[in-house]
């Protein structure tokens, strides 16, 4: 990793293969953001959009066996270059002392938290590490800027990712009065970051806000949530690429909206002239029957004949309903979503398809096998 002279740290990952990950702070006059969790689908927006607004962006990256920077591929550049925006630092949610060192290397101005293990079914399967990133995670990301406030004379302003999960089976629509009743080792860890947050902000004036957000799609969605599982399946089923799609629960209702709009949220929560908790949602929810049906409808299918049920997918605890009502951000910070329920499904069902296409033309010159080609070889 780059020092504050820009020296790297020899273990050969910076440089030329576009993967490098670079620290130095070189701090010029534009105002630093870091975002943890900047490989995720919220992370990769969020970063797109604080460049567009001349932000210097800093991202934390975890250590893997294979990359997992391709959500961001398109905005990094190689750490050398003298103009490089977007810099990267290894650290984890886990790892206190190496959150402490980057906050105070960076000095930022704001700092989103997203980073998050924010699969619910996982969570069932893995509480104790759920509850390690998600809720400790968080305080060891507050304490560390709550120290680097005492050392300086700078106050950055925190955004927490929490979730409608919290609300799990509060009668909807659900708003910031709505009680919290989580359903999963998952929410019960977000409902711990969200009172963490409020402490910090009440205890020591922290800026520190939490984002209520409802369920988010976009054809970077990771491909395991329900709606991509869906919208890949469905493509390549068209294509001759797949046969069957197996899921659980068609009944639960999501309040789904794009994540492309849903960071902007973020950042105006940010920007507002005192730390709150905000709700972000559409309003409107649907089934994950309705969502099927919708994305089977664009491909001019019938999806009964190739969905399965997989006992594997339902949860000891279900959420029923998620529905938001988002009223006070629209009335305060006069964020609206840009895209409905019809147009999201399109929209992951347009990428798909053409991803399905790519993968078909290169079954087709033997170049992969079909399982190769869906990444599960
Ligand atoms: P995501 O795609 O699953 O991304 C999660 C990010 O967290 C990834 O960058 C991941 O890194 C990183 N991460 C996981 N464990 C980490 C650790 N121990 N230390 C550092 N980084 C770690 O999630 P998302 O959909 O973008 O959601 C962003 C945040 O909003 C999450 O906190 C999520 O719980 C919350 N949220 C999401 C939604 C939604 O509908 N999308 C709704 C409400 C709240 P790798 O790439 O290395 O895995
Ligand atoms: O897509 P999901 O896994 O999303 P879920 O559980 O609502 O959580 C997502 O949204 C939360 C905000 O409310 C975030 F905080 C969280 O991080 C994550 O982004 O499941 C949606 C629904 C569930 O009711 C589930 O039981 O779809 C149902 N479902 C049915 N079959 C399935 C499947 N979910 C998955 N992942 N896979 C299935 O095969």
């Amino acid at each position: 990793m780059n020092g504050k002279n820009g020296q790297t740290d020899g273990n050969g990952i910076n440089g030329s293969n576009g993967h490098g990950i670079g620290g130095g702070n070189g701090h010029g006059g534009s105002r630093r953001a870091l975002i943890t969790g900047v490989t995720g689908q919220d992370g990769s927006y969020l970063a797109e959009l604080l460049l567009a607004k001349d932000y210097e962006v800093h991202g934390l990256i975890r250590r893997s066996s294979t990359f997992s920077t391709g959500r961001i591929d398109h905005i990094y550049d190689d750490p050398h270059r003298a103009q490089v925006n977007l810099k990267l630092h290894y650290g984890d949610l886990t790892d206190s002392t190496g959150l402490r060192r980057i906050i105070e290397e960076i000095e930022p101005h704001e700092v989103y938290n997203l980073a998050a293990q924010s699969h619910v079914r996982v969570s069932f399967d893995q509480p104790e590490y759920t509850a390690d990133v998600v809720a400790t995670g968080t305080l060891r990301l507050l304490e560390a800027i709550r120290d680097y406030m005492a050392i300086s004379n700078n106050r950055p302003r925190v955004y927490q990712a929490c979730s409608s999960e919290m609300f799990g089976s509060s009668i909807p629509p659900q708003n910031e009065m709505t009680s919290f009743h989580p359903r999963s080792p998952y929410a019960v860890s977000k409902v711990a970051s969200y009172h963490y947050a409020v402490n910090y902000r009440e205890a020591y004036d922290l800026f520190v806000s939490n984002g209520i957000l409802f369920n988010h799609e976009s054809p970077r969605r990771g491909g395991t949530f329900v709606t991509r599982k869906i919208t890949r399946a469905l493509t390549r089923i068209k294509l001759g690429l797949q046969e069957k799609l197996f899921l659980g629960n068609l009944d639960a209702k999501r309040d789904w909206g794009f994540a492309g709009d849903y960071v902007e949220a973020m950042w105006r929560m940010l920007q507002h002239d005192r730390p709150d908790d905000f709700v972000v949602a559409t309003g409107e929810t649907h089934s994950v029957h309705e969502f099927l049906e919708s994305a089977a409808g664009v491909l001019d299918m019938d999806w009964r004949a190739i969905v399965e049920f997989d006992s594997r997918y339902l949860r000891p605890s279900e959420v029923d309903v998620l529905q938001g009502d988002a009223s006070k951000i629209h009335r305060e910070l006069g964020w609206k979503p840009t895209v409905n329920f019809e147009r999201l499904v399109r929209m992951m069902v347009d990428h798909d398809l053409n991803l399905a296409q790519r993968e078909q033309t290169l079954v087709d010159a033997g170049h992969v096998t079909r399982m190769q080609a869906s990444g599960d070889e």
